[in-house]
């Protein structure tokens, strides 16, 4: 059989891209152009908080904006989800180990919620995540908070809402959405932004990077994994249809964007979009 040869160099190739075949080293240049690209366009300087979830995403991205010489704080929010957050936590703290950081961990049951009370887990979840998240940027004096949504998710997500007649939850669809200090709301960067799902896990597998396989209980069955099948299938026939959706769905959102009115909740005196934020609404519950 053929060895297929980097484009760049004369090594054996392990991945292609768009018209191009990777060795090892020119696949992490590869990879590390695409998130580079995104810090560049944004002109991203200054701390930024780091979303670990223990899975490959958060761990490629980590690792891509640490050889990027960026200001990290890494941390991990433990969902209290058996068989599942503490199994992450050490991932992600095994990692923060290979690159010299210490772990910062939240506990969602310091705030009296257990998702596995809840009717709507995934969507507490989200809420609960959110939030915490900017607490966390925001008491730490970060500057941004990078989260590892790579284009594979972000395009199933959106598909996900348009499927489901929900075309205005469009939101979030680039790579960054700006902070607003007065409503102490912290920035988000998403570096994976141009980077499908199989590249991340190549990124981590040969930087050997350490991750969970675990998948969280609540994820099995989820609509979007057959949506992401079927957008790995157009993909698969016509490569740039995932980074094409991504342009439209960014042009959308640009479109989209209104001045949304922003509170500060009358109880914890974070960011919200009524009186009382959700955060606080799902704690009173
Ligand atoms: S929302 Fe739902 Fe995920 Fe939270 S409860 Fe698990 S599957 S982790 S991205
Ligand atoms: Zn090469
Ligand atoms: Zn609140």
């Amino acid at each position: 059989m053929n060895e297929m040869k980097c484009s760049y160099c004369n090594n054996e190739a392990i991945e292609e891209a768009y018209g191009k075949a990777y060795c090892k080293k020119h696949f992490n240049n590869y990879f590390l152009g695409r998130v580079r690209s995104i810090i560049d366009k944004f002109k991203i300087k200054g701390k930024i908080a780091v979303a670990l979830s223990g899975g490959k995403d958060s761990s490629a991205c980590f690792y891509a904006l640490h050889n990027l010489k960026l200001e990290l704080v890494p941390f991990y929010i433990n969902l209290g989800i058996k068989n599942y957050s503490d199994i992450c936590q050490e991932k992600a703290e095994e990692l923060c180990q290979q690159l010299g950081y210490e772990l910062n961990v939240i506990y969602l049951a310091d705030y009296g919620i257990e998702l596995e009370k809840y009717k709507k887990p995934c969507s507490t979840c989200g809420t609960a995540k959110r939030y915490l998240m900017n607490k966390f940027a925001y008491e730490n004096g970060c500057k941004y908070i990078a989260t590892g949504h790579n284009l594979s998710d972000i395009v199933t997500f959106a598909m996900n809402n348009f499927i489901s007649g929900n075309i205005l939850n469009f939101r979030g669809n680039k790579p960054y959405l700006q902070g607003k200090e007065e409503y102490k709301l912290v920035a988000k960067i998403k570096p994976l932004f141009w980077l499908k799902d199989k590249e991340c896990m190549l990124y981590t597998w040969i930087n050997e990077l350490a991750y969970a396989e675990e998948e969280c209980p609540y994820s099995i069955n989820a609509p979007t994994i057959k949506i992401k099948e079927w957008l790995n299938r157009l993909e698969a026939e016509k490569e740039g249809t995932l980074m094409n959706i991504a342009r439209s769905l960014w042009k959308l959102e640009e479109k989209m964007e209104k001045d949304v009115k922003l509170n500060l909740c009358s109880n914890c005196g974070y960011v919200s979009y009524g009186k009382i934020c959700k955060f606080c609404k799902i704690r009173k519950k």
